[in-house]
C-alpha cells in the first residue's frame, strides 16, 4: 500500500532563521497521494457521490462537502487600504554599529543578517486593480530581529495628506470609489477626492508629491521609501534622539509617463508585480540602503516646521541622510495568500531602542493596525500565522481564541503566580525588556491642532520649486487631468485657489487646461466653504520657508549609472542582420539589461545568413509600454517587413512619445522614416542611427542609463 510520507521541507535559505522557521510550515505535494483534510486518501475527486448514474448527490459525500465548504470560505476581507500588494523576502545587513544612538541590537550588530519581509502596495485600488494607478505606494518592511519583529510601515513619499489620524477615514472615503456607483476604481480623479482635498489645505504638500511622477514608478525596485513620521531612537544610556527613516534604491528613482501608465494598465495590470518577481527569479536582487536622519533631542524646536507634523519632511540640506545598512530582496514568496496576504504589519511592532513620538497621525495608526487585523485575519491569534511569527520565542499569559495554534502547557496563565514558578517573568531593562521612553508630559487635554502645524504651503512650494521643468510640467498635466475629471466646477475653482498659494505658474497652467481663471486674492479659497472645514485662517499663515530648493526632491538628480534589468525590445523579421542584432544584444546583456526579440509572429525568424533566431514576443503580444528602449537592426527583408507592419511603426512612435531611447542600424533607416519622429532625429537626443553596431551599442547603453529624454515632450503633443 502506498504511504504518504511527510515531505522533507528544507529551508529555502539555510542559515536564515525566518526561512528555516517558514520551512516547517511549507508543504509540497509532489509525488504524494491526494487526501481529505483529515488525511483520508481520496479515490475519486472528479465525481460526487450520487444515487444512481443520473441521480441526486448524496449529503453523505464528505469529500464533496469538505471541498466545497473550504472553497466557499477561501476569501478574507481585503485590506481597507493598500489592498493590492506584492511581497518578497530578503535580508538586511548593517554597515556600522549605531549604538551611539540606538540600543536596538539589529542596528548594533554588523555580523547578523536580519531576515526581512517586504510588501509594496498601492493605496486606493482593490486587490485586483492595476499596478499603474496614479497613487502613493506602500513600502512596508518587517525586520525579524533577535529582539522581536520591527515593522517599518512606510510609503514611497515622505509626507502624508493629513496631520491627524482622526481625518483618515474621511480621506479614504473621499479617495475610494464613490459610494453610489463604486466608480472610479483605483483613481483619485473624481469629485469626492478633490472636494475633500480642496477643503483640506494641510494636504497641499502631499498633493504635490501625489501628482508628481513619484506616483508612477517604473518599478517597485526604483522607488524610495520613507517612514514618514518622526520616530525616536534611544541608546543604552537612555539618551533619545529623533529619527526619520529612508530607503534609497541602488537603481535610482525612475518613473513612467502618465499616458504610458494608462496603457500599461491595459497591457499588463501586473506590471510592477511581475517586474519584482522576475527580477528576483533572475537573480537581479533589488537593493535599498537604509538611511537615517538623526536629530538630537535638544534640536526639536530648531526647525521652521514641527517635527511631529507628518505633512513636513526634514530637508536633507538641513539634516543629511546617513546610509547605515543595505536591504536585499532575494526570494519570492512560496504562496501569495499565506505570506503576502496574511502578513500583518503594524508600526506598533517595535523593539527596545526604537520608540514613538507624539505625532498625532502616528498615534492613531498605533490603534488601527491591530484592530484591522482582527477583522481581516479573523481573530486575536494572527501573530501565530507563520509569516507573522517572530524568530524569537513568544511567552506570555494570552490564551485561547479562534484558531489558537500554541499548546500552552502548565496550570498558570496569570502573573504573578507561585504555581508556575512565576513564569513567564517580566524582563528587566537590562534583560532586554522594553521600557517606554520616559518623556515628560505636562499638559492640558485639548481637542485642537497645534499652531505649529498651520503652515501648509512652504514645503509644497519647496517641492514644486525643486522639480526640473519636465517634472513641473508633469504636475501641471496630472492636475489638469485629475481636475478635468471632476464634474463640479466649484471644486475645480477651489483647487485652483489652493494651487495659486503654491505657485502662480502651476495654478495658471492648470486653469488654462480647465478653461478657468486662477482665483485672485479677492476670491479666496475659503469661498463657499462649510464652517467645519475650518480653513478660514490658512491664508493668514502663509509662510515662506528659508530653503527654496532641495536637490534630492527631484528625480532628475537620481542615480543614472546602470541599465541593470532594463528591458530592451529588438524589432526583427526574416532576413535580419544577425551580426548587428547579436552584437547589440550581447552588449546590453553584458551590462545586466535584458533583450526581447519581437517579430511579426512567434517561433523562429531566419536571419539573412540563415541563422535561426527565436522570437520572444510577437507584435500581437508585446507593447512598447512594457519596454525601456527599442532597437531596429538592419537586413533588407527584415527592414521591409517591419516597415510594412503598422504595429511595429506604432511601437516606435509610442516609444518616442514616452521619451525612450531608440536605436536603429543605418540600414533600417526606412523604418525610422516611416515613423512620426523621423524628421526630428538629427536634433533629438536619445535617438541614434548608426552603421557601426559597436558604436551604436555604446551610445544606446549610455542613453538607456538616462532612463528618459523628457525634454522631447516639446511640443508635448505627439501622436501614437
Ligand atoms: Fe496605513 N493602514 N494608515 N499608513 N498603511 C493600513 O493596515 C492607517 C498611513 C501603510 O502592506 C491598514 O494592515 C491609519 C501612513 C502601509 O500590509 C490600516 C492611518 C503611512 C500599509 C491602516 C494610516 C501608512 C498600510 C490597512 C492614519 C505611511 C500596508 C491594512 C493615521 C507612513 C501594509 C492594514 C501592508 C495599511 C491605517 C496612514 C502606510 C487600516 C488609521 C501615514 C504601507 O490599519
Amino acid at each position: 500500500m502506498a504511504e504518504n510520507k511527510k515531505a522533507e521541507k528544507p529551508a529555502a535559505e539555510p542559515g536564515n532563521k525566518k526561512s528555516e522557521q517558514l520551512g516547517q510550515f511549507r508543504d509540497d505535494a509532489t509525488g504524494q497521494l491526494m487526501t481529505t483534510n483529515t488525511g483520508t486518501k481520496i479515490n475519486d475527486d472528479n465525481n460526487s457521490l450520487k444515487a444512481g448514474d443520473r441521480g441526486p448527490s448524496l449529503l453523505e459525500d464528505f469529500i464533496l462537502r469538505e471541498k466545497i465548504t473550504h472553497f466557499d470560505h477561501e476569501r478574507i476581507p481585503e485590506r481597507v487600504v493598500h489592498a493590492r500588494g506584492s511581497g518578497a523576502h530578503g535580508v538586511f545587513k548593517l554597515y556600522e554599529s549605531q549604538s551611539a544612538v540606538t540600543k536596538a541590537l539589529f542596528l548594533n550588530d554588523t555580523e547578523t543578517e536580519t531576515p526581512v519581509f517586504v510588501r509594496f502596495s498601492t493605496v486606493a485600488g482593490s486587490k485586483g486593480s492595476s499596478d499603474l494607478a496614479r497613487d502613493v505606494r506602500g513600502f512596508a518592511v518587517r525586520f525579524y530581529t533577535q529582539e522581536g519583529n520591527f515593522d517599518l510601515v512606510g510609503n514611497n513619499m515622505p509626507v502624508f495628506f493629513i496631520q491627524d489620524a482622526i481625518k483618515f477615514p474621511d480621506l479614504i472615503h473621499a479617495v475610494k470609489p464613490e459610494p453610489d456607483n463604486e466608480m472610479p476604481q483605483a483613481a483619485s480623479a473624481h469629485d469626492t477626492f478633490w472636494d475633500f482635498i480642496s477643503l483640506t489645505p494641510e494636504s497641499a504638500h502631499m498633493v504635490m508629491w501625489a501628482m508628481s511622477d513619484r506616483a508612477l514608478p517604473r518599478s517597485l525596485r526604483m522607488m524610495e521609501g520613507f517612514g514618514v513620521h518622526t520616530f525616536r531612537f534611544v541608546n543604552a544610556e537612555g539618551v533619545a534622539s529623533f529619527v526619520k527613516f529612508h530607503w534609497k534604491p541602488l537603481l535610482g528613482v525612475h518613473s513612467v509617463a502618465w499616458d504610458e501608465a494608462q496603457n500599461i494598465s491595459g497591457k499588463d495590470p501586473d506590471f510592477h508585480r511581475r517586474d519584482l518577481w522576475d527580477a528576483i527569479e533572475s537573480g537581479a536582487f533589488p537593493e535599498w540602503e537604509l538611511g537615517v536622519q538623526i536629530i538630537p533631542e535638544e534640536d526639536e524646536f530648531k526647525f521652521e516646521f514641527d517635527l511631529l507634523d507628518s505633512t513636513k519632511l526634514v530637508p536633507e540640506e538641513l539634516v543629511p541622510v546617513q546610509r547605515i545598512g543595505k536591504m536585499t530582496l532575494n526570494r519570492n514568496p512560496d504562496n501569495f495568500f499565506a505570506e503576502t496576504e496574511q502578513v500583518a504589519f503594524h508600526l506598533g511592532h517595535i523593539v527596545p531602542g526604537i520608540d514613538f513620538t507624539n505625532d498625532p497621525l502616528l498615534q492613531g495608526r498605533l490603534f488601527s493596525y491591530t484592530d484591522t487585523q482582527l477583522l481581516r485575519l479573523g481573530g486575536p491569534n494572527f501573530q501565530e500565522i507563520p509569516i507573522n511569527r517572530p524568530i524569537v520565542p513568544v511567552y506570555n499569559n494570552q490564551r485561547d481564541g479562534h484558531m489558537r495554534q500554541a499548546i500552552n502547557s502548565g496550570k498558570t496563565s496569570y502573573s504573578p503566580n507561585t504555581l508556575g514558578g512565576n513564569s513567564p517573568a517580566q524582563a528587566k531593562a537590562a534583560e532586554g525588556g522594553f521600557v517606554s521612553y520616559n518623556e515628560r508630559i505636562d499638559a492640558r487635554k485639548i481637542r485642537a491642532r497645534s499652531k505649529s502645524f498651520l503652515d501648509h504651503f512652504s514645503q509644497a512650494k519647496l517641492f514644486f520649486n525643486s522639480q526640473s521643468t519636465p517634472e513641473q510640467n508633469h504636475i501641471v498635466d496630472a492636475l489638469s487631468f485629475e481636475l478635468g475629471k471632476v464634474k463640479t466646477v466649484a471644486i475645480r475653482e477651489r483647487m485652483l485657489g489652493i494651487l495659486s498659494l503654491i505657485d502662480k505658474g502651476l495654478a495658471g497652467g492648470v486653469a488654462y487646461a480647465l478653461g478657468l481663471h486662477v482665483p485672485t486674492p479677492e476670491t479666496p479659497i475659503n469661498k463657499n466653504v462649510p464652517a467645519d472645514a475650518d480653513i478660514a485662517d490658512y491664508e493668514s499663515v502663509i509662510f515662506e520657508g528659508s530653503l527654496k530648493k532641495s536637490e534630492p526632491l527631484s528625480m532628475a538628480n537620481t542615480i543614472k549609472d546602470s541599465i541593470q534589468t532594463r528591458k530592451v525590445a529588438i524589432l526583427a523579421a526574416d532576413g535580419v542582420d544577425e551580426k548587428a542584432l547579436l552584437a547589440v544584444k550581447k552588449a546590453i546583456e553584458a551590462e545586466g539589461g535584458s533583450v526581447n526579440v519581437i517579430a511579426p509572429r512567434l517561433g523562429f525568424i531566419t536571419s539573412k545568413n540563415d541563422e535561426q533566431i527565436q522570437a520572444d514576443e510577437s507584435f500581437l503580444t508585446a507593447a512598447s509600454v512594457l519596454f525601456d528602449a527599442v532597437y531596429v537592426p538592419g537586413g533588407t527583408n527584415s527592414v521591409a517587413s517591419i516597415e510594412a507592419e503598422p504595429d511595429a511603426i506604432h511601437f516606435l512612435n509610442e516609444a518616442f512619445k514616452h521619451c525612450k531611447p531608440i536605436a536603429a542600424d543605418a540600414g533600417a533607416m526606412q523604418v525610422i522614416e516611416a515613423t512620426y519622429f523621423s524628421k526630428k532625429i538629427e536634433s533629438d537626443e536619445g535617438v541614434i542611427v548608426s552603421d557601426n553596431a559597436n558604436d551604436l551599442a555604446k551610445q544606446f547603453i549610455a542613453d538607456i542609463k538616462q532612463h528618459r529624454f523628457w525634454e522631447r515632450e516639446k511640443p508635448r503633443k505627439i501622436p501614437a
